[in-house]
């Protein structure tokens, strides 16, 4: 009762700021009076909006759960029970890593994981220290996914080999490959993390999948997506229809649609890359950067800003948000690797992510998503975002390979 009361005196004192608004447009007391009680003042729960006196600034709160998005993606053929089923599982399995990644120190889950043995850190199969958390949000997600059904096979970023599903369980037809926790250097100082995931369909007569089963072009994705634990926790998802955001209530426990059809700007002033390996990347990469550090005075004519988290989600989402281009290019430090990033289950899945939300996604050489992976760690050198920016990029490649085949010849 008392909550009603007060909620009907916020209303009323938004009618008298508005009437004092009104005499006194010039004062600007009054405009700050009107502000302050327009800001508290929300409609009582189930109120028509249409007869709330404060039309402006309210908006009604996302009603369509992730499940419901689901259902109705299925009803409309776009995806099958099993995938529904498989989405929501991995949905359940990142609100379970969001919560052990929010409790932080509490958890007792910061720091390196400690190699079996006691001895040392953990290090996974691309020679990287392990941490808690990364083991932690591994072991959620391949809990969560082994006994729903609908997968043949798991493979993760740290783990050297895929999984087949084990033989107590039901198979499916679907092979799920997964970063469970990337950004993970940034655990320990608070800073976003994600889990970025791909769905490829398990190849026709193959019940216990192998490597080789994964090793599909990422075209071929049925289904990608990424959670970013930050200051919400976010399901970015595309099942080759869009690119559309959830926002986990966490009150409620659900993952609400509350960006339908994400675009990505074509031009943009923004781009995100490591500049410490200024000194490292090749020539085409060299320039490129250096036109856009230039500003207006350059090749370019404007000025750049420049971002760099160095969480790939977090990073991929501020560009899925407003634009940019990201870039983590092949550098000199490790030369006989094509890039940092791996092609399997980081750049494949932003790239339709992407491209899903109307961005490009390259190698700076080729469309990402048309490379034929030939091993399941594999890692590929990345551009991807506005297109018109992932555009110039390639044309700074395009440029190189041309004076170097005329030279040749
Ligand atoms: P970690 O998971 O080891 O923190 O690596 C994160 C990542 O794979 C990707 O999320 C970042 O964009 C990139 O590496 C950052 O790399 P640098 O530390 O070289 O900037």
């Amino acid at each position: 009762m008392s909550f009603i009361c007060q909620r009907h005196s916020q209303t009323e004192n938004t009618l008298a700021a508005d009437r004092l608004q009104e005499r006194s447009n010039a004062s600007n007391e009054f405009a700050f009076l009107r502000i302050r009680t327009r800001q508290r003042a929300v409609p009582f729960p189930g109120m028509k909006l249409d007869n709330a006196p404060f039309p402006t600034s309210v908006k009604p709160m996302p009603s369509i759960t992730l499940t419901r998005f689901l259902i109705e993606e299925q009803r409309a053929g776009r995806i099958n029970a099993d995938l529904r089923l498989l989405i929501e599982v991995v949905a359940r399995a990142c609100k379970v890593i969001s919560i052990a990644v929010g409790k932080g120190a509490l958890g007792g889950v910061l720091g390196d994981a400690t190699a079996s043995g006691g001895d040392g850190a953990s290090v996974n199969v691309q020679g990287e220290a392990q941490k808690k958390l990364d083991v932690l949000s591994n072991e959620i997600l391949l809990e969560a996914n082994a006994w729903g059904g609908h997968l043949a096979g798991i493979a993760s970023e740290e783990m050297d080999t895929s999984q087949p599903i084990p033989d107590i369980y039901p198979r499916g037809n679907y092979l799920l490959l997964f970063d469970p926790l990337d950004g993970s250097s940034n655990i320990d100082v608070n800073i976003s993390v994600g889990t970025i995931f791909s769905v490829l369909r398990c190849p026709e007569g193959v019940t216990r999948a192998q490597d080789a089963d994964f090793l599909q072009p990422g075209t071929a994705q049925v289904a990608a997506g990424y959670a970013v634990y930050g200051s919400s926790t976010m399901l970015v998802l595309t099942v080759g229809h869009g690119t559309h955001a959830f926002t986990l209530d966490r009150e409620v426990g659900s993952f609400m649609l509350t960006t339908r059809g994400m675009r990505i700007p074509e031009e943009t002033r923004e781009f995100a890359i490591n500049m410490s390996n200024h000194r490292h990347w090749d020539k085409p990469m060299q320039a490129y950067i250096d036109a856009l550090l230039a500003g207006k005075s350059g090749p370019r004519g404007r000025d750049f800003n420049m971002r760099w988290v160095g969480s790939m989600v977090a990073d991929v989402h501020r560009i899925l948000s407003r634009g940019g281009v990201f870039l983590y290019p092949w550098d000199r430090k490790e030369p006989g690797k094509p890039g940092k990033l791996r092609l399997m289950y980081e750049a494949n899945p932003m790239a339709l992510l992407v491209e899903q939300a109307g961005g490009a996604a390259s190698t700076g050489r080729e469309r990402l998503l048309e490379l034929q992976p030939d091993a399941l760690h594999q890692r590929v050198a990345v551009i991807l975002g506005s297109k018109n920016e992932v555009a110039q990029a390639e044309a700074y490649y395009r440029e190189a390979d041309t004076r170097t085949a005329a030279c040749e010849r």
